[in-house]
């Protein structure tokens, strides 16, 4: 097994060689290490069945299975599946995360690893995007830095939950109540230290962020988030800051991130081309926001 940081890049490691069936315990560290060190793992060259896709998955920790039903694998709901295979009894849904989030960040308990598994890549324009939250936190003033530590931010889902088949006909207030009551608004620390590098991240993405509110509760004006999503390069549709890594991949090739520190944003091929990708989420042993900055 051999990890290599992506030459030329701002993130992101390739790893060769490795084999989850002979992995030594030793691999196994190096790898659970990389996710960290390098934020993004590309892994080459894998043959992994669903079974052994969740086997991985369980190596690097425990897995938290997505709580829709509509994306689960009809046979091992612990895979997410994103996209359709032509021919197939079962679909997972199409053109998920096409929008910068940090996966299950409007959960009250995020998971701090993902992994996802191309099985059907397109010719063109698939890939991922990837923007370092806490690169993108050290990059902005002095006096916005200080204004949102200690603050919480309001993450939903209701931006970006996809209507359900069971969802047709319904009224869309219907709707809007049911996604306020399966995923009620959580409020997370804006800032916090990641419990393995010890880095300072903002925790606010486009998708799900809704505001700021401070110690005591009071709401910071929703100029401040905007200017968050602008200064940190999320606002931008061509998505041309030069701190984006846009990741691209082939079959066979397997990411792995850490969900804590990078926000990522689907690049779907608009074309309707086939193209399935199955996901798996793990929590690691580390609480997820480590220490919360309080100064
Ligand atoms: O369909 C999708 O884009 C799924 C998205 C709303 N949630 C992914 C997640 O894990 O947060
Ligand atoms: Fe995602």
């Amino acid at each position: 097994m051999r990890l290599r940081p992506a030459p030329g890049q701002a993130l992101g490691a390739e790893v060769t060689g490795f084999e989850l069936e002979n992995a030594s315990a030793d691999d196994l560290k190096t790898l659970r290490a990389g996710i960290y060190e390098h934020q993004l793992l590309l892994l080459k060259e894998q043959h992994l069945d669903p079974a052994g896709f969740i086997a991985l998955g369980k190596a690097l920790g425990t897995i938290e299975t997505y709580y829709e039903p509509m994306y689960h694998h009809p046979e091992h709901p612990e895979i997410f599946v994103s996209g359709s295979k032509p021919g197939e009894n079962f679909k997972g849904v199409p053109q998920t995360g096409k929008f910068w989030h940090a996966d299950y960040s409007f959960m009250p308990n995020p998971f701090g690893i993902t992994m996802t598994y191309p099985q059907i890549v397109p010719t063109t324009r698939r890939g991922t995007y990837y923007l370092d939250m806490a690169k993108a936190f050290a990059d902005l003033p002095e006096s916005l830095r200080n204004t949102l530590r200690g603050t919480k931010v309001e993450h939903s889902a209701r931006r970006y939950v996809k209507i359900r088949p069971s969802d047709v006909y319904k009224p869309m207030h219907e709707v809007l109540a049911d996604i306020e009551r399966t995923t009620p608004a959580v409020y997370h620390p804006t800032v916090f230290r990641h419990p393995v590098t010890g880095v300072e991240v903002l925790y606010v993405s486009e998708a799900a962020s809704f505001g700021f509110v401070d110690r005591n509760g009071v709401r910071l004006p929703g100029e401040i988030l905007q200017e968050v999503l602008e200064r940190t390069g999320q606002l931008d549709p061509e998505c041309r800051d030069p701190r984006i890594h846009l990741q691209t991949f082939v079959k066979g090739d397997l990411l792995i991130w850490d969900n804590r520190v990078l926000v990522h944003r689907a690049l779907h091929n608009p074309a309707p081309e086939p193209a399935q990708s199955y996901r798996v989420t793990v929590h690691d042993d580390e609480p997820f926001f480590g220490v919360e900055d309080g100064n």
